[in-house]
Protein backbone atom coordinates (compact mmCIF):
# COMPACT_ATOMS: atom_id res chain seq x y z
CA UNK A 1 0.00 0.00 0.00
CA UNK A 2 2.91 2.44 -0.18
CA UNK A 3 2.63 5.50 -2.05
CA UNK A 4 6.14 5.13 -3.85
CA UNK A 5 5.41 1.33 -4.82
CA UNK A 6 3.14 2.61 -7.37
CA UNK A 7 4.95 3.32 -10.98
CA UNK A 8 3.78 6.38 -13.08
CA UNK A 9 3.23 4.61 -15.93
CA UNK A 10 3.58 7.77 -19.20
CA UNK A 11 0.48 7.47 -21.52
CA UNK A 12 1.13 7.13 -25.13
CA UNK A 13 -0.16 10.21 -26.08
CA UNK A 14 -0.54 13.37 -24.04
CA UNK A 15 -3.17 16.13 -25.17
CA UNK A 16 -2.57 19.78 -25.68
CA UNK A 17 -3.09 21.86 -22.54
CA UNK A 18 -4.01 25.41 -23.06
CA UNK A 19 -4.16 28.17 -20.22
CA UNK A 20 -7.92 29.15 -18.91
CA UNK A 21 -9.03 32.13 -20.69
CA UNK A 22 -9.47 35.73 -18.57
CA UNK A 23 -11.40 37.43 -21.08
CA UNK A 24 -14.15 39.33 -18.95
CA UNK A 25 -16.49 36.72 -19.76
CA UNK A 26 -18.22 35.30 -17.10
CA UNK A 27 -16.17 32.42 -15.22
CA UNK A 28 -17.79 30.66 -12.51
CA UNK A 29 -15.91 27.28 -11.75
CA UNK A 30 -17.21 23.71 -10.47
CA UNK A 31 -14.37 21.34 -9.35
CA UNK A 32 -15.36 17.75 -9.94
CA UNK A 33 -13.04 14.96 -8.11
CA UNK A 34 -13.79 11.84 -9.40
CA UNK A 35 -13.51 8.50 -7.86
CA UNK A 36 -10.77 9.08 -6.09
CA UNK A 37 -11.80 5.74 -3.93
CA UNK A 38 -9.76 3.34 -2.25
CA UNK A 39 -10.58 0.23 -5.19
CA UNK A 40 -9.61 2.45 -8.35
CA UNK A 41 -5.92 3.53 -6.03
CA UNK A 42 -4.80 0.21 -4.32
CA UNK A 43 -7.54 -1.83 -4.92
CA UNK A 44 -9.40 -4.14 -7.22
CA UNK A 45 -9.51 -1.81 -9.97
CA UNK A 46 -6.21 -0.17 -9.01
CA UNK A 47 -5.33 2.38 -11.96
CA UNK A 48 -1.60 2.59 -12.65
CA UNK A 49 -0.43 6.02 -11.26
CA UNK A 50 -3.13 6.76 -8.95
CA UNK A 51 -1.71 7.54 -6.14
CA UNK A 52 0.41 10.19 -7.53
CA UNK A 53 -2.18 12.53 -8.34
CA UNK A 54 -3.63 13.05 -4.57
CA UNK A 55 -1.13 15.80 -3.34
CA UNK A 56 -2.41 17.78 -6.92
CA UNK A 57 -5.75 17.03 -6.33
CA UNK A 58 -5.69 18.51 -3.14
CA UNK A 59 -3.99 21.43 -4.47
CA UNK A 60 -6.93 21.82 -6.57
CA UNK A 61 -9.62 21.38 -3.49
CA UNK A 62 -7.99 24.05 -1.86
CA UNK A 63 -8.59 26.50 -4.62
CA UNK A 64 -11.93 29.18 -4.60
CA UNK A 65 -13.87 27.16 -7.08
CA UNK A 66 -18.08 28.28 -6.51
CA UNK A 67 -18.71 24.54 -5.69
CA UNK A 68 -16.80 21.60 -5.41
CA UNK A 69 -18.23 17.98 -6.29
CA UNK A 70 -17.03 15.05 -5.18
CA UNK A 71 -18.32 11.47 -7.04
CA UNK A 72 -18.21 8.13 -5.90
CA UNK A 73 -18.68 5.02 -7.60
CA UNK A 74 -21.30 2.92 -5.51
CA UNK A 75 -22.20 -0.66 -6.43
CA UNK A 76 -24.35 -3.34 -5.17
CA UNK A 77 -22.25 -6.54 -4.18
CA UNK A 78 -24.37 -8.70 -7.50
CA UNK A 79 -23.80 -5.39 -9.85
CA UNK A 80 -24.43 -5.59 -13.30
CA UNK A 81 -21.09 -4.20 -14.27
CA UNK A 82 -19.06 -7.01 -12.13
CA UNK A 83 -17.78 -9.96 -13.88
CA UNK A 84 -19.08 -12.26 -11.52
CA UNK A 85 -22.58 -11.13 -11.58
CA UNK A 86 -22.58 -13.11 -15.34
CA UNK A 87 -20.00 -15.91 -14.28
CA UNK A 88 -17.37 -14.18 -17.25
CA UNK A 89 -13.87 -13.61 -16.79
CA UNK A 90 -12.88 -9.78 -15.98
CA UNK A 91 -12.50 -7.80 -18.80
CA UNK A 92 -15.25 -9.15 -21.02
CA UNK A 93 -17.56 -7.46 -22.65
CA UNK A 94 -21.43 -8.04 -22.74
CA UNK A 95 -23.92 -5.83 -24.07
CA UNK A 96 -26.51 -5.03 -21.45
CA UNK A 97 -30.05 -3.59 -21.39
CA UNK A 98 -31.71 -0.89 -19.14
CA UNK A 99 -34.01 -3.02 -17.07
CA UNK A 100 -36.70 -0.64 -16.80
CA UNK A 101 -37.01 0.25 -20.98
CA UNK A 102 -35.26 -2.78 -22.69
CA UNK A 103 -37.17 -2.02 -25.95
CA UNK A 104 -36.96 1.90 -26.18
CA UNK A 105 -32.56 2.10 -25.38
CA UNK A 106 -30.46 0.10 -26.74
CA UNK A 107 -28.22 -2.20 -25.23
CA UNK A 108 -25.17 -1.11 -24.34
CA UNK A 109 -21.73 -2.55 -24.96
CA UNK A 110 -20.31 -3.20 -21.08
CA UNK A 111 -17.14 -4.05 -19.93
CA UNK A 112 -17.04 -6.60 -16.96
CA UNK A 113 -14.92 -5.34 -14.21
CA UNK A 114 -13.65 -7.18 -10.96
CA UNK A 115 -15.69 -6.43 -7.94
CA UNK A 116 -14.98 -3.05 -6.61
CA UNK A 117 -16.31 0.06 -4.85
CA UNK A 118 -19.14 -2.02 -3.17
CA UNK A 119 -21.11 -0.05 -0.74
CA UNK A 120 -20.38 0.39 2.71
CA UNK A 121 -16.48 -1.39 2.31
CA UNK A 122 -13.34 0.19 2.51
CA UNK A 123 -12.88 -0.15 -1.18
CA UNK A 124 -15.49 2.67 -1.61
CA UNK A 125 -13.92 5.14 0.36
CA UNK A 126 -12.34 8.28 -0.75
CA UNK A 127 -8.53 7.51 -0.44
CA UNK A 128 -6.66 8.71 2.98
CA UNK A 129 -4.75 11.59 2.32
CA UNK A 130 -7.36 13.17 -0.17
CA UNK A 131 -8.71 16.61 1.58
CA UNK A 132 -12.74 15.41 1.97
CA UNK A 133 -13.94 18.63 3.96
CA UNK A 134 -14.07 21.33 1.15
CA UNK A 135 -17.12 19.08 -1.47
CA UNK A 136 -20.17 20.65 -0.92
CA UNK A 137 -21.65 17.79 -2.40
CA UNK A 138 -20.54 13.87 -2.69
CA UNK A 139 -22.46 12.35 -5.98
CA UNK A 140 -22.76 8.16 -5.62
CA UNK A 141 -22.82 6.27 -8.52
CA UNK A 142 -24.10 3.18 -9.66
CA UNK A 143 -26.08 2.30 -6.87
CA UNK A 144 -28.76 0.53 -8.87
CA UNK A 145 -27.97 -3.16 -9.17
CA UNK A 146 -28.84 -2.98 -12.87
CA UNK A 147 -27.76 0.67 -14.18
CA UNK A 148 -24.48 1.17 -14.55
CA UNK A 149 -22.72 4.62 -14.50
CA UNK A 150 -19.78 6.25 -15.41
CA UNK A 151 -21.21 9.57 -15.81
CA UNK A 152 -21.63 12.18 -12.71
CA UNK A 153 -24.65 13.77 -14.53
CA UNK A 154 -26.40 10.91 -15.68
CA UNK A 155 -26.82 6.85 -16.16
CA UNK A 156 -24.88 4.84 -19.59
CA UNK A 157 -28.51 5.35 -21.03
CA UNK A 158 -28.65 9.15 -20.38
CA UNK A 159 -31.95 8.17 -18.88
CA UNK A 160 -31.85 9.49 -15.24
CA UNK A 161 -30.10 12.32 -14.01
CA UNK A 162 -28.01 13.09 -10.78
CA UNK A 163 -28.23 15.63 -8.63
CA UNK A 164 -25.36 17.04 -10.85
CA UNK A 165 -27.07 19.25 -12.58
CA UNK A 166 -29.03 20.84 -10.73
CA UNK A 167 -26.63 21.72 -8.77
CA UNK A 168 -23.88 23.16 -11.37
CA UNK A 169 -27.22 24.81 -12.24
CA UNK A 170 -27.91 26.59 -9.03
CA UNK A 171 -24.63 27.82 -8.32
CA UNK A 172 -24.69 29.30 -12.09
CA UNK A 173 -21.64 27.07 -13.28
CA UNK A 174 -20.20 28.11 -16.49
CA UNK A 175 -17.10 26.09 -16.62
CA UNK A 176 -16.32 22.72 -15.26
CA UNK A 177 -12.91 20.73 -14.43
CA UNK A 178 -12.95 17.49 -14.19
CA UNK A 179 -10.03 15.53 -12.08
CA UNK A 180 -9.52 11.91 -10.54
CA UNK A 181 -10.13 8.44 -11.64
CA UNK A 182 -10.26 6.70 -14.66
CA UNK A 183 -9.49 9.08 -17.36
CA UNK A 184 -11.12 6.38 -19.69
CA UNK A 185 -13.99 5.80 -17.55
CA UNK A 186 -16.04 8.09 -15.37
CA UNK A 187 -13.72 10.70 -16.26
CA UNK A 188 -14.43 10.53 -19.69
CA UNK A 189 -17.93 9.84 -19.35
CA UNK A 190 -18.85 12.75 -17.47
CA UNK A 191 -16.29 15.27 -19.53
CA UNK A 192 -18.61 14.29 -22.16
CA UNK A 193 -21.92 14.92 -20.35
CA UNK A 194 -20.29 18.98 -19.55
CA UNK A 195 -20.04 19.62 -22.63
CA UNK A 196 -23.47 17.93 -23.57
CA UNK A 197 -24.63 20.10 -20.96
CA UNK A 198 -23.49 23.17 -22.08
CA UNK A 199 -20.98 23.77 -19.85
CA UNK A 200 -17.15 24.77 -21.06
CA UNK A 201 -15.26 21.77 -20.38
CA UNK A 202 -11.28 21.27 -18.57
CA UNK A 203 -9.94 17.68 -18.10
CA UNK A 204 -7.00 18.64 -16.03
CA UNK A 205 -4.32 16.37 -17.37
CA UNK A 206 -1.92 15.76 -14.75
CA UNK A 207 -4.46 15.08 -12.14
CA UNK A 208 -6.64 12.44 -14.20
CA UNK A 209 -5.03 8.55 -14.38
CA UNK A 210 -6.40 6.10 -17.01
CA UNK A 211 -6.94 2.38 -16.74
CA UNK A 212 -5.66 1.53 -20.60
CA UNK A 213 -2.84 3.77 -21.45
CA UNK A 214 -4.30 4.51 -25.47
CA UNK A 215 -4.64 7.40 -26.65
CA UNK A 216 -8.54 7.28 -28.04
CA UNK A 217 -10.04 8.50 -25.10
CA UNK A 218 -8.23 11.86 -25.38
CA UNK A 219 -9.10 12.06 -29.14
CA UNK A 220 -12.78 11.23 -28.83
CA UNK A 221 -13.12 14.29 -26.14
CA UNK A 222 -11.22 16.83 -27.85
CA UNK A 223 -13.67 16.09 -30.82
CA UNK A 224 -16.48 16.73 -28.42
CA UNK A 225 -15.17 19.64 -27.67
CA UNK A 226 -13.23 19.27 -24.56
CA UNK A 227 -10.29 21.67 -23.38
CA UNK A 228 -7.28 20.44 -21.73
CA UNK A 229 -5.15 22.21 -18.95
CA UNK A 230 -2.64 21.56 -16.35
CA UNK A 231 -2.99 22.13 -12.59
CA UNK A 232 -0.39 24.95 -12.77
CA UNK A 233 -2.84 26.70 -15.38
CA UNK A 234 -5.58 26.06 -12.73
CA UNK A 235 -4.00 27.76 -10.15
CA UNK A 236 -2.83 30.94 -12.35
CA UNK A 237 -6.76 31.36 -12.75
CA UNK A 238 -8.50 30.35 -9.68
CA UNK A 239 -6.36 31.93 -6.74
C1 LIG B 1 -14.92 3.32 -13.16
C2 LIG B 1 -14.75 1.24 -14.09
C3 LIG B 1 -15.83 0.82 -13.36
C4 LIG B 1 -14.36 4.70 -13.05
C5 LIG B 1 -16.01 2.91 -12.42
O1 LIG B 1 -14.51 5.32 -11.98
O2 LIG B 1 -13.75 5.16 -14.03
N1 LIG B 1 -14.31 2.48 -13.99
N2 LIG B 1 -16.46 1.66 -12.52
ZN1 LIG C 1 -17.86 0.91 -11.16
Amino acid sequence: MADSAQKDVKPAYTPQTEPIPDDGKPFVPALLVIDMQNDFVYGSLAVPGASNIINRVNQLIDLPFTTKVATRDYHPDNHVSFAKTHQQEPFSRIIIYHPDDRDELKGLEQVLWPVHCVANTVGADFVPGLTQTMFEKTIFKGTHRKVESYSAFRDAWARDESELPGHLAEHGITDVFCVGLAGDFCVKYTALDAVDYGYRTWVVVDCVKSISQDEVAWDKLKNAGVHFTTSEFVKKRIA
